[in-house]
């Protein structure tokens, strides 16, 4: 917390801080962690007297909310969350199409996912799918920490694992994808009826199974793995680790929405957060993300890409509402119904 009004106070020093004053509002739905969204919501109104009403959604919520205000949209921005909800917001004319002069400044990943979306979103970071575990608990029930995706189907792991639910989750969509891209789709659903046997909650949210890793409340987690370092600087016994056998990776996204109210003021935010400094923040409010912008800092913290042995993600494809919808349909029918 001290570390963090420290960068508080340097921002405001470099950026010359405004006094608060009537400069404008904008509604951003925040689909990080709250310690970065209100990081970004209180440099952001202190440096420019904007007004930020922040409002903390996952990002399959934050979609679900988007469609719902289509007619009287009451959202100017939407910032982090998967790119794939991202992506149906964009093919479902939720979202604007804006090119920003920083395009160039950003990894290829993040311009890619600018150009599929007709530059409908942009990337803001990236993050791969793994596994999170409480090594305390583990070695309390003699269990082994899983390397592969197969060993989570191992009898032992019976009620010991967590994952949120695809049909509200980003991240746990990004996991069906993820295994359909792996193993083909019918050995990935026959892989999911298994591995459910094994599951003891979905969660709503994505980011609740590290959570309970965490807190000794489950001993594994499907999740991405850039949250585990700041579960464990809470000083909680939690590790994690990506599949030896391949996985998948998020675009955390931003997009501008269509019918804005605050239009200008939404595309001024866009341009800060696309800044170097504003995605150190990220890791300043203890989330280790990858950085879009190829000149952010990189924490030592944030997952190490070239150790990890990714899948060649088909952001497009994957990120469809058609597929979306066919294959949480199909998890419903086929995985969910099942009993455990
Ligand atoms: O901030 C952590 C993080 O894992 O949460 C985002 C997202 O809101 C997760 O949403 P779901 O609840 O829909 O899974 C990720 O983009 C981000 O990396």
């Amino acid at each position: 917390m001290k570390k963090t009004r420290i960068i508080i106070a340097t921002l405001f020093a470099l950026t010359g801080a405004v006094q608060a004053q009537d400069a404008g509002q904008i509604n951003v739905i925040c689909s990080v962690q709250a310690e970065w969204c209100n990081l970004m919501q209180t440099v952001y109104s202190r440096t420019t007297g904007v007004k930020v009403n922040m409002s903390l959604k996952g990002s399959g919520e934050a979609l679900a909310q988007l469609i719902a205000e289509r007619a009287n949209p009451k959202t100017d921005v939407w910032f982090g969350g998967t790119g794939d909800p991202h992506l149906q917001a964009a093919e479902q004319d939720l979202t604007l199409e804006y090119k920003s002069a920083s395009l160039p400044q950003l990894h290829a990943w993040a311009q890619q996912q600018a150009a599929q979306s007709k530059f409908r979103t942009v990337g803001i970071y990236s993050g791969p799918l793994g596994f999170g575990y409480n090594p305390e608990l583990l070695a309390k029930k003699k269990l082994p920490v899983p390397k592969t995706w197969s060993d989570l189907l191992k009898p032992e792991y019976k009620g010991e694992i967590q994952v949120a639910n695809p049909a509200s989750s980003g991240t746990a969509y990004t996991m069906v994808a993820t295994l359909v891209q792996l193993m083909g789709e019918d050995k990935a659903f026959d892989y999911m009826k298994k591995l459910h046997r094994n599951i003891s909650q979905y969660t709503r949210s994505g980011t609740a199974p590290i959570k309970a890793v965490a807190r000794g409340e489950t001993s594994v987690s499907i999740s991405f793995v850039h949250d585990g370092p700041g579960e464990k600087m809470q000083g909680f016994p939690v590790e994690t680790i990506t599949p030896s056998d391949g996985t998948g990776a998020e675009i955390g996204s931003m997009s501008l929405i269509k019918g804005a109210r605050n239009l200008e003021a939404a595309k001024k935010f866009y341009e800060w957060a696309l800044t170097a400094s504003a995605q150190e923040m990220g890791a300043a409010a203890k989330q280790f993300q990858l950085p879009s912008n190829k000149s952010a800092k990189v924490d030592p913290r944030v997952p190490d890409f070239k150790k990890i042995k990714f899948i060649d993600y088909d952001y497009a494809k994957y990120g469809s509402s058609a597929e979306r919808r066919r294959l949480i349909g199909r998890w419903e029918k086929d995985v969910n119904s099942l009993p455990r």
